[in-house]
């Protein structure tokens, strides 16, 4: 068996101990979740502290974690309380802990609000809330909102890719561990082994393929059978597979691997999060989508292609835009052309081949921009820090 990196500091952060309950509701897919657990384990591995995770939908969680029992209403697992609940629980006994999480406006329980207002001490109420890299957001992190008829505040937490927002999730020697790991063919070669699937080669493209359903992988995949390195593509089982199998030309499994001509697709089980930072640690350039997916193909140091979670209105246009003005400040004309082509034909779904091909001339500077990207990030601490200094600030 494959003993995976460990990601945890030896000597923790002084900060003083705080209680945590954090709830999270599933509206669909994995994101919601799995910030929530991200920032779950953080706490309590990098920090210490006790954390409570309250999540309504366990069957979704176990997908993302699956040492849990999605039977069971409570239960212990990687040093996180886990606990199932629904908005008719009665919550009848609960006590909070110092520190209540929303997460992305779930809305609590009004009795779990009420034992907030009727604690000795209120706890310090955060509403954590989705990632962008739009302007507005500095504005708006850290806001505070009185409850309109209980005595307790509720902050607007914002993750973020200026100094002026929350940051992002990113654990205490990560980077460090993920530069290791890149350099260790043999941990790799491991690594694939355990899906059944061959090293990679260096005559070769490791990609990993996590998309909503999306047109243009398939003018892509076929653009890639005719390559003329080996292409291989690891898709995550899941909503893109569909594009897939119809350019493979046959339905395809979690285990299964299907080849035409220069593109070998490995169709993978869903693992855990550590697992699957090892798959984009692992790859030449990642496909990623969502948020947490997004963030994580950040700090593997490697080229990425996001696919946005799609919003009424082309809302997430706008999003991805001021993401990608951020992504490609430091770049030259050429490569941040050619990316920003890239990402918007990716995400409608048309003109992915002409946009690939710009790409690929870019390559190299795309790589070391993708190296030099997490330090600027991570420069002012990541969300973690930044959240228990925030509330370290309420608390004085
Ligand atoms: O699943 P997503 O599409 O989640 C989305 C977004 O978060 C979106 O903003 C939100 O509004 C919507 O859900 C409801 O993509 P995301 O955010 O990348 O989440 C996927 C999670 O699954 C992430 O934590 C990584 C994890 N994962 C694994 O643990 N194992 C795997 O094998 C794979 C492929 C993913």
């Amino acid at each position: 068996m494959l003993r995976l990196p460990s990601f945890h500091h030896a000597a923790m952060p002084h900060t003083a101990r705080l209680s945590w309950d954090i709830f999270c509701t599933v509206i669909d897919n994995y994101g919601d979740i799995g910030v929530a657990w991200r920032l779950a384990r953080r706490l309590a591995h990098d920090f210490g502290h006790p954390v409570r995770l309250w999540v309504d939908d366990l069957a979704s969680f176990s997908r993302i974690a699956p040492l849990l029992d999605p039977a069971s209403p409570l239960q212990q697992v990687d040093d996180i309380e886990i606990r199932r609940w629904s908005q008719d629980d009665g919550f009848a006994d609960y006590q909070p802990a110092q520190v209540v999480i929303e997460a992305f406006g779930c809305r609590l329980p009004d009795a779990v609000e009420q034992a907030m207002a009727a604690s000795a001490t209120a706890p310090v109420w955060i509403n954590l809330e989705y990632l962008s890299a739009e302007d507005w957001v500095a504005g708006c992190h850290g806001m505070a909102s009185p409850h309109p008829r209980l005595p307790l505040t509720k902050y607007f937490f914002f993750p973020g890719f200026s100094d002026s927002t929350g940051g992002l999730l990113c654990e205490d020697g990560l980077i460090a561990t993920r530069q290791r790991w890149q350099q260790d063919k043999l941990a790799q070669r491991a690594f694939w082994q355990m899906f059944d699937i061959p090293e990679k080669q260096p005559e070769e493209w490791r990609v990993s393929l996590f998309a909503y359903e999306n047109p243009a992988a398939r003018a892509l995949l076929e653009y890639w059978t005719r390559s003329q390195m080996p292409v291989h593509c690891m898709v995550p089982e899941g909503k893109v597979l569909a594009d897939v199998e119809a350019v493979l030309g046959r339905p395809l499994q979690a285990g299964q691997h299907a080849t035409r001509g220069a593109l070998t697709v490995h169709v993978l089980p869903m693992t855990d999060q550590d697992s699957y930072d090892l798959t984009l640690w692992s790859c030449d350039i990642n496909f990623v989508r969502g948020e947490d997916s997004f963030v994580r193909a950040q700090w593997a140091g490697r080229p990425f292609v996001w696919h946005i979670y799609p919003q009424e209105d082309a809302a997430h246009m706008v999003k991805l835009d001021a993401f990608l003005s951020h992504y490609c400040a430091e770049l030259d004309t050429d490569t941040a052309a050619a990316i920003k082509a890239a990402s918007h034909a990716w995400n409608h779904g048309q003109g992915m081949v002409a946009a690939w091909q710009q790409l690929e001339n870019r390559l190299p500077q795309w790589h070391q921009h993708s190296r030099n990207w997490p330090d600027k990030l991570l420069k002012q601490g990541d969300l973690g820090m930044r959240l228990v200094q925030f509330i370290q600030n309420r608390l004085k």
